[in-house]
């Protein structure tokens, strides 16, 4: 029956004090919320990248969240399995959304299948343990926090039951937004991504069930640096999305529970951040420090059409520990605020391999493709396919001349794994010598079936009379 009432309240959006009339027996054991006759709301959770809309309430109002720890083995990476203890599934766990000033009633239940003991501490929480001394509860259980949220910001939760390092490295946090009285500016997006550094007893992508490794963890030398709990969780069909000429906001929180984060996205500057998520807005930022334990919200505008990626700039952790997400932004082209150099200025800085495709195709190879397609030709999983023993390459060579001079979009299946990403042009940096070049060099390169392109296959192409 109570939640009967509750449920009622929250679909047909009454206040709870309009619905007394009907259950005013049963509305008495909702307590305080009765007593101070607040609007009683309650909160649909999403999973991440999503986040809760923007409130619309000039109010205070009691909003109640239902968290479920629950322990789970989930993919880490593609083909690594790890035994993750979330909130509500996901990690990082749903993103809540409150109003300064609103009274939360927080119901934390541990599945029946746990074997732990969780808890939680909201760092939105003025009081012991963030909320964790009243929260404990085994599996099976629930239990009830009632707090106010005093303070507007961007706060981490997480478990904070013993030992507490392996709760939050096993994946429990999430991000609690209170809004200020006014809101927070309109945007086009509002997304949500959260770091966290994992400790695997195998190596990094080594293959199957991988276990927890306490020692890394005390030695704080993570196998993992992740957004959003797994590997490519950003990426290909994960990645974020916008379109030219619009305004995104993220809330990144950091996890930990060892690394701080270097936050920074290639390609684009913070127009605004508010520095730690408090009320200080810094402008115009690179790269925005995350301690472990914190939050930043960074907003910025989309002026240009492109893959961007998210990472995090101690930038080891983001090409060899797994640290990558996407934001692919839509549109046309601006060559007025973006546009490749010339090949002919690129030119005369290296007369003396003029008549060496190899040695052309190498140079190319290693300042160009190799940033995304890897040094070794191998790509990284679920962002940049691989061009080493690609099927895809060397099904038709040729049709990589267009692919180097416009780019390249869409869905394609190389060695059996799926990308849709983008891949930028580079018809206006790279001379037909250049690209010619490249894919010769790839062709006879990384195991492939060897092959070459001569300069005036890729004047052909880039005059339209091929492909
Ligand atoms: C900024 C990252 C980036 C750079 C730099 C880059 N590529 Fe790509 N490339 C991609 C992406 C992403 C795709 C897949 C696009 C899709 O999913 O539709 C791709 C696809 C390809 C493919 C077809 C798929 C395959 O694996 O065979 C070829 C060939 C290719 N790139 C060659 C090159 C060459 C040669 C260079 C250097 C001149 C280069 N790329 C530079 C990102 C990049
Ligand atoms: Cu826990």
């Amino acid at each position: 029956m109570y939640s009967d009432v509750r449920g009622q309240c929250v679909r047909t959006g009454q206040k709870l004090w309009q619905s007394l009339g009907h259950f005013g027996l049963i509305a008495i054991l909702l307590g305080s919320a009765v007593a101070s006759a607040e609007e009683v709301i309650q909160e649909t959770l999403l999973a991440p990248p999503a986040v809760p809309a923007p409130l619309q309430r000039d109010h205070a109002a009691t909003v109640v969240i239902h968290l479920q720890t629950q322990e789970k083995e989930m993919e880490i990476a593609d083909g690594v399995r790890y035994d993750f203890w979330t909130f509500n599934g996901s990690i990082p766990g749903p993103m809540i959304r409150v109003r300064e000033g609103d009274t939360v009633e927080l119901h934390l239940a541990n599945d029946p299948h746990s074997r732990m003991s969780h808890n939680i501490d909201l760092h939105a929480v003025m009081g012991p343990g963030g909320g964790a001394a009243v929260t404990v509860t085994p599996p099976g259980h629930e239990s009830v926090l009632r707090f106010k949220a005093m303070r507007s910001g961007l706060f981490v939760y997480h478990c904070a039951t013993a030992p507490v390092p392996m709760h939050i490295a096993n994946g429990m946090y999430g991000l609690i937004l209170v809004e200020p009285p006014k809101g927070l500016g309109k945007v086009d997006h509002e997304y949500y991504v959260m770091q966290g550094d994992f400790y695997t007893t195998g190596a990094y992508h080594d293959t199957g069930h991988q276990p927890f490794d306490i020692q890394k963890l005390i030695n704080e030398q993570p196998t993992y640096v992740l957004f959003n709990g797994r590997e490519g969780a950003l990426v290909g069909a994960g990645a974020l999305h916008a379109k030219v000429g619009e305004k995104v906001r993220l809330f990144v929180g950091n996890g930990g529970p060892n690394l701080v984060s270097s936050f920074h996205i290639i390609g684009q500057i913070f127009d605004e951040v508010a520095t730690e998520a408090g009320s200080e807005v810094n402008h115009n930022v690179q790269t925005t420090l995350i301690p472990a334990g914190g939050a930043s919200m960074v907003q910025f505008s989309t002026l240009v059409p492109g893959t961007f990626l998210l990472v995090d700039h101690s930038i080891t952790r983001s090409f060899m520990k797994g640290a990558l997400g996407q934001l692919v932004v839509a549109g046309p082209q601006q060559p007025q605020l973006y546009q490749g150099v010339t090949a002919a200025a690129v030119a005369v800085e290296k007369p003396m391999e003029a008549n060496d495709p190899m040695a052309i195709g190498k140079r190319v190879f290693t300042q160009i493709c190799s940033a995304c397609h890897q040094g070794n030709g191998m790509g990284l999983p679920g962002a940049f396919p691989p061009l080493a023993m690609s099927d895809y390459l060397n099904a038709a060579p040729k049709r990589a001349i267009g692919i180097v001079l416009h780019g390249l979009h869409g869905k394609i299946t190389v060695n059996n794994t799926g990308y849709e990403s983008q891949m930028p042009a580079f018809g206006g940096q790279l001379s037909d010598t250049e690209i010619a070049g490249v894919l010769t060099f790839v062709l006879n390169n990384f195991n492939n079936k060897g092959g070459s392109i001569a300069p005036q296959d890729v004047s052909n192409v880039r005059a339209g009379h091929e492909n």
